[in-house]
């Protein structure tokens, strides 16, 4: 694609490797060695898995979805070189407010991690009442305050934009009930000091496509390409055996992310493998964050395995972008402001 570019320098040693000779369809590949992550991945903490990971002094540095061998999620702190070989505390992140008081979660779960100007954000889900969103900045992976939850229960799966719009905060929020939700759409609100949130947009919904048909949420933080908001997002569909969970891709507007560019028909990875199709829920693949290298257009995605482990996948930026507009279907519900 001519004059495609990433916009975010990224960084150049993001974990890659080639893509397989043959490759048709999807232009997601796997890595040959997935999960980076297996069970038990330290003392007290029986899985990890949907987590978030972003560049950090010259390495890589993640907040992680630990289910404690008690069954209860929290958030944990992981450090690697190379992006695949993941060093953990064995302590979870204590979460203080704002006066430096204890202020930990009664669970945490499906963090994202995004920085926006000179402060990394935490963003997960946990009890508020019932499944909402958590909140928390930090600048230098030591201290971890909370802020105000940003909105009302019931929600699941916000991410923050990796900068501001319009000189606005934005995150992307997925409003549900506080079980297995079975619906569920991608809304938009924007605030001016993380405090306060507002302007709520409709972004997408649920489609008839059959592999998104039930709900969808959003991922990774969107990826600020020179044809839009490159977000790669989940979505669902229900099956005699259960929930299917698969990884979509769309571009959003700009300076209106609530516009709905373009949107692929198709998914770009569903549960194929064993890591994917067999763990504590099977048939999950459940992307939390992507690393990018402008120069190369590389693409690392993280995406959680069946509640089970954490696997990897590649794509170049822009055959992904060329893929999701080769194959893009808008709704009217998409391309709407979102307001009514
Ligand atoms: C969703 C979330 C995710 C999980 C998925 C499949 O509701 O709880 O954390 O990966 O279900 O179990």
């Amino acid at each position: 694609m001519d004059n495609f570019h990433l916009i975010e320098q990224g960084s150049a040693n993001i974990p890659w490797q080639d893509k397989p000779e043959g490759l048709t369809g999807s232009p997601l590949w796997r890595y040959q060695d997935n999960p980076v992550i297996k069970r038990n991945p330290l003392d007290g903490v029986a899985r990890i898995f949907n987590s978030a990971v972003i560049p950090y002094e010259g390495a890589f540095i993640g907040v992680f979805r630990g289910e404690q061998i008690n069954g209860i999620p929290y958030i944990y702190l992981g450090r690697s070189k190379d992006g695949i070989n993941w060093d953990f505390d064995g302590e979870k992140i204590h979460f203080e407010d704002e006066d430096g008081n204890p202020f930990m979660p009664k669970y945490a779960y499906d963090p994202r991690l995004v920085k926006v100007e000179d402060t990394y954000y935490i963003i997960w889900c946990q009890d508020f009442y019932g499944a909402s969103i958590g909140l928390a900045k930090t600048r230098d992976f030591k201290k971890f305050v909370r802020a105000e939850n940003p909105f009302l229960p019931f929600n699941r799966n916000a991410v923050l934009f990796p900068r501001k719009v319009n000189g606005k905060f934005m995150m992307l929020s997925r409003p549900s009930d506080s079980g297995h939700t079975p619906f569920g759409d991608i809304f938009l609100s924007e605030s001016p000091d993380l405090v306060y949130w507002g302007k709520h947009r409709h972004v997408m919904g649920k489609t008839d496509e059959w592999w998104e048909n039930v709900k969808i949420g959003g991922g990774a933080a969107p990826i600020e390409t020179s044809e839009g908001w490159l977000l790669i997002y989940h979505g669902v569909t229900g099956t005699c055996n259960g929930y299917v969970y698969s990884i979509g891709g769309a571009i959003l507007d700009i300076d209106q992310p609530s516009v709905v560019k373009y949107r692929c028909e198709n998914f770009l990875l569903t549960p194929e493998e064993w890591y994917e199709e067999r763990g504590f829920v099977p048939n999950v693949t459940f992307p939390c964050a992507a690393l990018q290298d402008k120069e190369t257009n590389r693409l690392a995605i993280y995406y959680g395995a069946a509640d089970s482990y954490v696997g990897l996948a590649f794509a170049y930026a822009d055959e992904l972008v060329d893929y999701i507009k080769n194959h893009s279907v808008v709704r009217e519900s998409d391309q709407e402001l979102g307001k009514r």
